[in-house]
């Protein structure tokens, strides 16, 4: 009776949850080795155990690489890299490095969504970051050891893994100097071999689409910065991220993780990733909330509900890194595969309507959005910013200006949405009438991992010229008399109250006139009056016209030049009709 309950309990967890590692208690360094190889035993053709390097101490820092042919680097697939225990005692990283692992493997055979999203990736988990400090913390005396286990040769032991990388490296607002402290920095940046090993592994990737280090405790979900309060490039777009991702870990047991820290690291690992790669770095602080919970040494009950909830993350960000369903294209040739190669600030995807762009006019702005998932999908955020391409070609940054936000649905045929645009007015940071739109798509499944333009299909861009309108500005007023008689073209303000200040002036000396091909003999034009000019029959004209106003223009002060043509009796300034007019506006 005995043997047949444990038979029954074996089947079910091979075949009902799928789970093949007992977290039933924290893993000791020695059964972390044995259940990564467990996996690649159990999923030969999936998981391999990798030594991507050794710590201070000579133990191996392993990975399990997953991927649907793990002894093959396939440059094509994205690169996700998950890493657990910066810190020694932070035991809990382990397991849900490990879980996650064990989840992914299980889950493919049943899984389809999930399979074609690992299909398309390598998948990197190191659960121990810092063995030497993971050993250490096994003896109960030693339990809340955090670094790693750095003879300093005073004396002292250990340098904070994670304060020891290399941007902003060795600020004292965020790090220590003292080499006793739990956050002391080292002597250097990467002076640790752990964090020089983790640095070259995600350096010798290809594709590396984003990065998470696992912490604990406090139930926070961190972006970079770290070493600053203030914004990072891209805020908006980690920022999107940070709630999707929280959404999922609320979702599971209700526990809803926090965005904020209440203080500064610096030489932190996240912050070097988003510095150095700008793809996705989250640091999450999983369980429990507090020091009551148990701090750093939760019971073991946590462990299952605290890797379940940070499951969905977890593949969540999976799922970012494998698909292109919403995407724009940033190059007429761009097919939606990440990165696109060539020119990226060309998208035929993002255009104006008119495509004249008068500085300070209102101009709609249209957005090809493109859907590959063969089904209709919704709650689509499109963002479209215009920035000064001489100093940061990144959506959005600190220098980029919102023009809209629009949350649509697009049809699995794609859809096109068009929204207002005022051109920006005066010149880019290097004196030209030079910006760039710039496009960002997200959905709760499919956001961008980076701002790098051709390494995400969600983000797109393009480069337009415009043209200033500044006191003693040219605008050149064109027209031709399609009619068969002679006609007069007058130039008037048409039906607009001018703003105070501002005066035209029509450019006699310059008008340049030109016959039609096969229109009738071309007479010499006669200015009838400063604004009325003859035109004969295929005669086409350009009239410079020169505005000029005192000061700035006022907000939304419109002008408008009308050109009007009237059909005259042959020989004498007789109107024929009312002819027709046409006008040239700008706004500012
Ligand atoms: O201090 C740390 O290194 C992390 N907290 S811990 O309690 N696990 O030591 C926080 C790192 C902060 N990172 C970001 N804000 N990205
Ligand atoms: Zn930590």
């Amino acid at each position: 009776m005995k043997y047949i309950f444990f038979i029954t309990l074996v089947v079910c967890s091979l075949f009902c949850s799928g789970q093949i590692l007992n977290f039933s208690n924290f893993h000791t360094p020695a059964q972390v080795d044995a259940a990564l190889t467990q996996l690649q035993t159990t999923y030969p053709t999936k998981a391999r155990v990798i030594t991507i390097g050794n710590s201070l101490g000579g133990l191996p820092i392993k990975a399990l690489k997953i991927s649907s042919n793990p002894l093959v680097n396939d440059p094509a697939k994205g690169d996700v890299v998950f890493v657990a225990e910066h810190h020694a005692r932070e035991w809990i990283s382990v397991e849900v490095a490990l879980y996650l692992a064990d989840q992914l493997l299980a889950r493919y055979s049943t899984d389809m969504a999930l399979q074609a999203d690992m299909d398309n990736l390598q998948i990197y988990i190191v659960p121990t970051v810092n063995p030497d400090g993971y050993q250490y913390t096994q003896t109960p005396a030693n339990r809340m050891w955090r670094k790693n286990r750095r003879n300093n040769g005073d004396g002292t032991f250990g340098v904070d893994l994670n304060r020891n990388w290399g941007y902003q490296w060795g600020l004292s607002s965020g790090s220590s100097s003292t080499t006793s402290d739990d956050t002391y920095r080292g002597t250097a940046a990467f002076s640790e071999p752990e964090t020089v090993v983790i640095r070259d592994f995600l350096n010798g990737l290809t594709n590396l689409k984003s990065f998470v280090s696992y912490h604990s405790y406090s139930e926070l979900y961190l972006r970079p910065w770290s070493y600053t309060t203030s914004d990072p490039p891209g805020e908006t777009t980690l920022r999107s991220l940070v709630q999707r991702n929280i959404g999922r870990i609320a979702s599971v047991h209700g526990h809803t993780y926090t965005e904020e820290i209440w203080y500064t690291s610096s030489g932190e690992a996240t912050d070097y990733v988003w510095q150095e790669k700008r793809v996705a770095a989250f640091t999450p602080e999983l369980r429990p909330s507090s020091g009551a919970g148990g701090g750093f040494a939760p019971p073991p009950g946590e462990i299952i509900p605290c890797a379940e909830e940070n499951f969905p993350a977890a593949r969540a960000l999976i799922h970012d890194a494998a698909r292109t369903g919403i995407w724009i294209k940033d190059s007429p040739g761009d097919t939606g595969a990440e990165p696109s190669t060539g020119a990226f600030w060309i998208s035929p995807d993002i255009w104006t309507d008119p495509v004249d762009l008068v500085a300070g006019s209102t101009v709609d702005l249209h957005i090809r959005v493109r859907n590959n998932t063969g089904v209709s999908q919704s709650n689509v955020t499109v963002d479209a910013y215009f920035t000064d391409p001489r100093i940061a070609l990144e959506f959005p940054s600190a220098t980029s200006v919102l023009i809209g936000t629009r949350t649509i649905t697009v049809p699995a045929a794609g859809t096109e949405i068009v929204m207002p645009w005022t051109v920006p007015s005066g010149r880019n940071s290097w004196g030209e009438l030079h910006w760039c739109v710039g496009v960002v798509l997200k959905h709760a499944d499919d956001m961008p991992l980076t701002t790098v333009i051709n390494r995400t299909s969600n983000i797109a861009c393009k480069n337009f010229e415009t043209r200033e309108v500044i006191s003693g500005a040219i605008l050149t007023l064109a027209a031709t008399n399609f009619l068969s008689t002679a006609a007069e073209l007058q130039v008037t303000n048409g039906n607009f109250k001018l703003p105070p200040g501002f005066r035209y002036e029509v450019l006699e000396k310059e008008i340049k006139r030109e016959k039609a091909p096969g229109a009738g003999t071309l007479r010499k034009g006669k200015l009838l009056k400063s604004t009325g000019i003859l035109l004969e029959p295929g005669e086409s004209i350009q009239i410079p016209i020169r505005i000029s106003f005192d000061g700035n223009l006022p907000d939304n002060s419109e002008f408008s030049l009308q050109g009007n043509i009237i059909p005259l009796v042959a020989g004498k300034r007789e109107v024929i009709s009312n002819g027709y007019t046409y006008s040239l506006k700008s706004r500012q």
